[in-house]
């Protein structure tokens, strides 16, 4: 089985000593970035042939990706409403088209697999969130997956629903296919709603550019600003990116209407959790 010294360039990214001066400067690096721009950028974290081995696993599973396409507001919302004008961010409806290789197409102890559930990553995650400690998600499908945009597909502008989003960039386009995000632009108590309007009109005040190359680990705090991937140019390879989703507590299982908007299909897992947050317990009858 591949090892986390094989796939993380630990010279570089000492996980494997958390005591260590390198790893707090490390740590102190992201959080830096993540408190400056919601957004910490681990440049080369994968080395470069294990970059190449988790792009020929994302290849080969590729066949279960499940696309889909849908004109969605910055909150994942698909229907209007009618409390708000026609031309609020609540009512403005961008294509989003791109896939999702679900959790169970992995092999168990293939490299994203290792990647994913290695204790050291979810620990040196932990630190440079400043969070006590992380779980992997526990969802079948949504815990492991590769986020796939074939030429021609976008990403459109969204808020995340989760607080962080954890991405290593497999394979990148040669053109368009970018990851763009504005800092900030709403907060717990302020909407943003007047500069969300003007970025979906395409102003770029206080867009970002992230320089995200193949085998880098973005951090990203996804709950306040506003980000996309850019359309992917017809002519270009796809873009595929490795995501790996935590929990602060253990045992988290998505949503059943979530988990068939960006799957297409739930599993028995699904629906039990449903019936269990309904019921308050996990009992039998
Ligand atoms: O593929 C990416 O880099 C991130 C896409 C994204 O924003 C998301 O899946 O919520
Ligand atoms: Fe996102």
């Amino acid at each position: 089985m591949v090892a986390l010294h094989d796939l993380v360039d630990l010279d570089r990214y000492p996980l494997h000593e958390p005591e260590g001066a390198a790893y707090v400067a490390v740590v102190d690096r992201a959080r830096a970035q993540l408190a400056d721009t919601g957004c910490a950028l681990n440049k080369d974290f994968v080395r470069p042939e294990a970059v190449s081995v988790l792009a020929a696993e994302i290849e080969s599973n590729k066949v279960d990706t499940h696309f889909s396409r849908q004109d969605i507001n910055p909150y994942f919302h698909t229907e209007v409403n009618p409390d708000f004008p026609p031309d609020h961010p609540v009512n403005t409806f961008i294509e989003r088209s791109s896939g999702f290789i679900p959790g169970d197409s992995w092999e168990p102890g293939c490299a994203n697999e290792v990647l994913f559930r290695a204790p050291e990553v979810a620990r040196f995650l932990a630190d440079c969130l400043r969070i006590p400690e992380l779980h992997c998600y526990a969802d079948p499908l949504a815990g492991l997956t590769s986020n796939i945009l074939d030429p021609g597909q976008q990403f459109t502008w969204h808020f995340d629903t989760n607080d962080f989003a954890v991405t290593v960039l497999v394979q990148e386009a040669e053109a368009g296919g970018s990851f763009e995000y504005i800092p900030a632009i709403r907060s717990a108590d302020d909407e943003g709603f007047d500069r969300i309007a003007a970025a979906l009109a395409g102003d770029r005040t206080d867009v970002v550019s992230l320089d995200l190359r193949p085998g880098d680990l973005q951090i990203f705090k996804g709950r306040y600003s506003l980000h996309r991937v850019t359309r992917v140019a017809e002519a270009s390879r796809p873009r595929h990116a490795a995501i790996f989703a935590y929990t602060e507590q253990a045992d988290v299982i998505g949503r059943v209407e979530r988990t068939r908007q960006l799957f297409g299909r739930v599993l028995p897992e699904h629906e039990a959790a449903e019936i269990a947050r309904v019921r308050g317990d996990a009992l039998l009858d």
